[in-house]
């Protein structure tokens, strides 16, 4: 049988190299097929997800940054400061975590999916026209969000105008001033060169992108028991191989970044400076919890519990 695998970056970058291997894996321990649809092959995020729930894809790669809307509690990831930026540390987090591997498949089962693994992508850094040093400096600016409810909700509390958009519209949105601002991992903001339309990079520790790999259920429970043992040792290998493919992925980026376009600034903000994002942060979780209720707040404080546990 052919299985059909989606994805919302290209073949090189992270996501890519995570469906590659899991490829490879299912291939070599079946007589199964692994086709691969990189990001543009088959629409946006959410016609892949739409894809995936109907069957039409037997796998999806969507990051809670698109899932948020379709499952309020996948949100959480975007409270800011709740993930820790250490990818060895946050590796074992979501290989241990009970509310990823126990709380959040019965949220996904709900939509028809069988959620496999989640896995960090790397440090989300801002990229703009003008250094930003503080909230202030995110005044006027239309700052590019995913279309995640929780994620417009932090950007308005750090001070920006959050403007939600598909992937696919960014680049040209930056380009023509639509917007000034956009947010991303620094592998993906070197490889797909967004530094070309802003000036500076920021990172604020903020926030970790997260994303997650589920199959149409369905499908899965259709599954012979082998079968399912195949798909799970491959997502476990894809799993450790992607946390190791990321060591030194954020420094090596910065040095590409500089290396094509050496008027870029790339800047860390400082304890100090961080504070009053720490601070719009607190107002954020609230929010969440606002959005969520008591699944929300349930979910969060298992997330919390599970962080102290691998801190
Ligand atoms: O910003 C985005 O929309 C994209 N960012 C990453 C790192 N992966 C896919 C996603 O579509």
């Amino acid at each position: 049988e052919t299985w059909r695998y989606a994805f919302e970056e290209a073949l090189d970058e992270v996501q890519g190299v995570y469906a590659q291997k899991f490829k490879e894996e299912v291939e070599a321990n079946s007589d199964h097929t692994v086709q691969l649809f990189p990001y543009g092959t088959l629409g946006e995020s959410a016609d892949t997800m739409e894809q995936a729930q109907t069957g039409i894809l037997q796998f999806v790669d969507q990051s809670p940054g698109f899932t948020g809307s379709l499952i309020p509690e996948a949100q959480v990831f975007f409270v800011p400061y709740l993930l820790p930026q250490d990818t060895e540390k946050l590796g074992e987090f979501f290989r241990t975590s009970k509310a990823i591997n126990e709380m959040f498949p019965e949220l996904y089962a709900e939509q028809g999916l069988e959620l496999l693994t989640m896995f960090p992508e790397g440090e989300v850094c801002m990229t703009t026209q003008e250094p930003v040093t503080g909230p202030p400096d995110l005044d006027q600016v239309k700052f590019r969000v995913m279309t995640n409810p929780l994620l417009v909700e932090s950007y308005k509390a750090f001070g920006a105008t959050p403007t939600p958009l598909p992937w696919g519209e960014v680049y040209g949105a930056l380009q023509t001033g639509i917007i000034q601002g956009q947010e991303n991992p620094m592998f993906f903001i070197e490889s797909t060169k967004m530094y070309e339309v802003t000036e500076v990079i920021t990172c604020a520790g903020h926030n970790n992108f997260t994303t997650a790999v589920m199959a149409n259920k369905d499908f899965y429970d259709g599954l012979s028991e082998e079968d399912q043992t195949v798909i799970q040792n491959a997502i476990d290998v894809a799993f450790d191989h992607i946390i190791d493919y990321q060591k030194g992925l954020h420094e090596e980026s910065i040095e590409k970044i500089k290396e094509a376009k050496p008027s870029m600034q790339v800047n860390t903000l400082s304890e100090e400076e961080r504070q009053p994002f720490v601070e719009a942060g607190a107002s954020v979780e609230e929010t969440f919890l606002e959005m969520t209720g008591d699944g929300g707040k349930k979910i969060l404080d298992q997330l919390k519990a599970d962080l102290e546990a691998v801190q």
